[in-house]
């Protein structure tokens, strides 16, 4: 096939809502969009670890606590599966760790706030693991194979973790007097950031276009972020918190709820690695890294030796 006809190829692919497979050919920038998304995806379900584990330790019945580890254990899988998809596209493990160890790839903004209380972690499961699956329920027919087949098993996960992070803040909502207000202020802090989960404007947004034209984002960062708030708005009221938002109001011509402006200048901020807790995050990332050098070395020698048993034995068999 000519270049030409490759395009082509391509082109009739993606308008015919097939999928594109690691062994087709593709245009370099939709491969290299690819990489970036996958793997900032894979990034931020690793570092999305780190604000839960810090309460594993401290959950308040043994249920809860058992019930967050599988969350968090969860997450990991989840980075795993995307590191793989990503591998498929040609940039391998060691280059994407490299990459987010050395602060060049982004990973999602949300995860560099604290988790002060326990309020927290029905927060952040409620709104956090909420606004990922409004945006990874598409990604299931992402164009991209591999993406797309990695996303059916994660949404069903984060859908129970959405779940579990709804029911925390139904019990704090409907307990004592100090518990609806720790799930108030839970929810005052973790709204905003949540926002700012689907990423800029889409007047702002410089990869939508592309990635609308080549179907690997089916709806845009303002269309699921509006799908978010119109979701949200109607749960919040089941919980019988207050939106943290003056501007909310239904709009009727629209059909969608209008609210208040997001501090954009913020969410700049924290991408460019000035968040609250993105040192911290990184410095995690690096030093779970040092220290699993020993296991790495392990895993490798052992395998090693393995090959070279089963060599042996093959050799054996053939004399
Ligand atoms: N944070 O042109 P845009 C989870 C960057 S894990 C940081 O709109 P795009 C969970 C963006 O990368 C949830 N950076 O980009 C885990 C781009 O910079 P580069 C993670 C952001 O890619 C554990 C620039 O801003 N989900 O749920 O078309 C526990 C311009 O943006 C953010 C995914 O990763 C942000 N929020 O759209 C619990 C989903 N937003 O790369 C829960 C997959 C934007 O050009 N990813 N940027 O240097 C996506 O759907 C898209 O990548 C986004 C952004 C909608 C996030």
């Amino acid at each position: 096939m000519t270049q030409y006809s490759f395009q082509q190829h391509f082109d009739d692919k993606i308008d015919s809502d097939n999928t594109i497979e690691a062994k087709d050919w593709m245009p370099d920038d939709y491969r290299k969009t690819l990489i970036r998304q996958i793997s900032q995806h894979a990034h931020s379900e690793i570092v999305g670890m780190l604000p839960e584990g810090n309460w594993i330790s401290r959950a308040p019945t043994l249920r809860r606590k058992a019930v967050l580890m599988a969350k968090v254990q969860d997450e990991a899988g989840h980075g795993l599966y995307l590191y793989s998809a990503a591998e498929t596209l040609g940039i391998s493990r060691d280059e994407m760790y490299n990459q987010l160890h050395t602060g060049k790839a982004k990973y999602s903004s949300i995860f560099n706030y604290p988790t002060l209380t326990w309020a927290d972690m029905g927060a952040v499961g409620w709104l956090v693991d909420g606004a990922a699956i409004m945006n990874q329920v598409p990604l299931c027919r992402t164009s991209y194979g591999p993406y797309a087949r990695a996303m059916v098993r994660v949404c069903k996960e984060e859908s129970f973790h959405q779940r579990q992070g709804f029911e925390i803040m139904l019990t704090l909502a409907k307990g004592t007097d100090i518990q609806r207000k720790m799930a108030q202020d839970a929810f005052n802090r973790w709204w905003w950031p949540s926002l700012m989960m689907f990423g800029p404007p889409d007047a702002e947004s410089p990869n939508t276009a592309n990635s609308v034209r080549w179907r690997i984002k089916r709806l845009t960062n303002d269309e699921l972020r509006q799908k978010f708030v119109d979701v949200t708005v109607e749960q919040a009221k089941v919980l019988g918190l207050d939106m943290p938002d003056k501007d909310l109001k239904w709009n009727e011509e629209r059909g969608h709820y209008d609210f208040g402006a997001i501090n954009w200048p913020e969410f700049y901020n924290v991408v460019k690695g000035n968040g609250p807790c993105n040192k911290q995050r990184l410095e995690a990332r690096r030093s779970a890294w040092e220290k699993g050098q020993w296991v790495r070395d392990a895993a490798t020698a052992y395998a090693g030796k393995r090959a070279a048993r089963k060599a042996a034995a093959v050799e054996t068999k053939a004399a």
